[in-house]
């Protein structure tokens, strides 16, 4: 008879899910946007999404939706610095995520307290960026995305084979990173789900995340409350945990390790539950609730 640990994980190994919780410090994100624009509400909610389980809080200044305009500097650095320097004081149990692509905002994010840069552009935004993350021996996020948000629902969303180009570009995007002096065990490549993509795209990258999760370095996905999720359910974007779950799930079961979302607890919970299955190897935690197990 096979021990849980030889018939553990049929499908491959599985790194444990870490969660990055969605602190968006903008008035136009597509989700919470103008929730926390008061520094203290933002601070608030990034302790909760840590006390929720979230090992990474990723604290973003600009919205990325489709057709949403850039935001100046001076008003990013307004919106951010607040929030990371008033979650370092408060000592969140966390690491803190700047989610930029002006190389200023994440050197000022550092100082401030963050220890990651997550960057939509992966590094083409701005040609500081690569030297700034690779000096300060921090850990990134290289997504990919065709265009800008401005524009990469009408002009971009076009592939011969979506997954090929996507992965063609994180290798090249990783390469060039540590090319810059980026430590190769600090990069985190991200699929960029809804970025000058359809939904189709969308569902094919994630079935097939696992030749994304080949090229060797661990894999982030941002599916949370995302429109893809809006067009199988029809439920609007407050509605879609059901269908963020779903998608954490099957990422996770195809290698992904990191998902960045709304809802911390929930999505923990269900991956836990994943890992579980998946390794054959699970610990009990204590009950939340008095009913009868069953
Ligand atoms: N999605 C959004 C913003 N930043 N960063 C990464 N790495 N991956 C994503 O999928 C991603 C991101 C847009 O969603 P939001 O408005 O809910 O933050």
């Amino acid at each position: 008879m096979k021990s849980a640990e030889e018939r553990a994980s049929p499908s491959g190994p599985h790194p444990a899910p870490k969660l990055v919780g969605i602190l968006n410090v903008t008035p136009d994100s597509f989700s919470d946007g103008g929730r926390f624009l008061a520094a203290e509400a933002a601070v608030a909610h990034g302790l909760a999404l840590a006390a929720d389980g979230a090992a990474i809080i990723d604290v973003g200044g600009e919205s990325t939706r489709p057709g949403a305009h850039p935001v100046e500097e001076a008003e990013e650095l307004r919106r951010v610095i607040p929030v990371i320097a008033g979650l370092a004081q408060a000592g969140v149990a966390a690491q803190i995520s700047i989610d930029t692509s002006k190389a200023a905002v994440a050197s000022a994010a550092l100082d401030a307290g963050a220890s990651f840069v997550n960057d939509v552009t992966a590094f083409r935004g701005d040609p500081r960026m690569a030297a700034l993350v690779a000096e300060r021996g921090v850990g990134c996020c290289l997504m990919h995305m065709k265009g800008d948000p401005r524009t990469m629902m009408r002009t971009e969303a076009h592939y011969e084979n979506v997954v090929a180009e996507v992965r063609d570009f994180l290798a090249e995007r990783a390469q060039a990173a540590i090319a810059a002096g980026v430590d190769p065990q600090r990069i985190v490549l991200d699929p960029g789900i809804g970025f000058a993509k359809t939904a189709t795209h969308n569902f094919e990258l994630l079935r097939r995340l696992d030749e994304l999760t080949a090229l060797g370095f661990p894999l982030l996905v941002g599916t949370s409350r995302k429109s893809f999720l809006g067009l199988v359910t029809g439920r609007p974007s407050d509605e879609r945990l059901a269908g963020t779950i779903a998608t954490c799930v099957i990422a996770f079961e195809r290698g992904a390790s990191l998902f960045r979302v709304h809802d911390v607890a929930p999505v923990k919970d269900a991956l836990a539950v994943a890992a579980a299955t998946v390794s054959g190897r699970w610990m009990t935690k204590p009950t939340s609730s008095t009913s009868p197990r069953t």
